[in-house]
């Protein structure tokens, strides 16, 4: 049974540039990882909705930033957060320009300027472990000093012996054991919450 309940959940606004980013008046919880890893489907997964973060058949179609406000019950009262998709890094096929665009949009909301930054949650593909650009990203990530979540998706795709031999794979290269994840079975999901409302406590200096 899940032990967290959501109450709300809707898209606020989209960020094409650091500008365009809304008042720092909730938490913030930063998803990144590589086009097409699944960042839109875990929020969908975690927020109970089909669509609402519209995981695209065309990689890299996401270039902006999506703020989706969050309202959740648990033992510990009511919580709002704000889960921000993030274009992925690492496609082939978008532009330079368009990547220097990312880097300055992902630098505004995480380097330390928004007194509302939580943390990220980075998500990888379980079934890929070191990969150079989920390396960069966790590096940069640390030298930020973000607090930060490592989730490996998609982990419904290999079967149980693979998944073992992956997630340590992926233990050894990023140093810390990922969350395992899936958003078609749905497994992870409550681990992923309840780090994610501990990043939230933390934040607001509760725990
Ligand atoms: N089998 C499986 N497919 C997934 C999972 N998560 C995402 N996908 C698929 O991977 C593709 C990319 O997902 P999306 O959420 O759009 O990735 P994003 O680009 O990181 O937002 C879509 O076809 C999804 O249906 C998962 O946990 N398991
Ligand atoms: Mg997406």
């Amino acid at each position: 049974m899940s032990g967290v309940r959501v109450l709300l959940a809707e898209y606020v606004t989209s960020v094409a540039a650091p500008g365009d980013l809304p008042p720092p008046d909730r938490p913030e919880i930063a998803l990144l990882g590589r086009s097409n890893v699944g960042k839109s489907s875990l929020i969908n997964v975690l927020v109970n909705r089909k669509r609402l973060a519209y995981p695209s058949a065309t990689p890299g179609k996401t270039r902006l930033l999506n703020y989706y406000l969050v309202q959740l019950r648990t033992s510990r009262g009511v919580t709002e957060l704000y889960l921000v998709d993030t274009p992925g890094y690492g496609y082939a096929r978008v532009p330079k320009s368009l990547r220097g665009r990312y880097d300055e949009l992902a630098t505004a909301l995480l380097a330390g300027t928004r007194p509302s930054t939580a943390g990220a949650v980075l998500i990888v593909d379980a079934r890929h472990p070191g990969l150079a650009n989920d390396l960069a990203a966790r590096e940069w990530l640390n030298t930020l000093g973000v607090p930060t979540l490592v989730v490996a998706t998609k982990t419904d795709k290999l079967s149980r012996n693979r998944l073992q031999k992956a997630l340590a794979g992926h233990r050894k290269s990023l140093g810390e054991p990922p969350i395992p994840f899936s958003a078609v079975t749905g497994i992870g999901r409550e681990e992923l919450w309840t780090a994610i409302l501990g990043m939230v406590r933390h934040h607001e200096g509760l725990d």
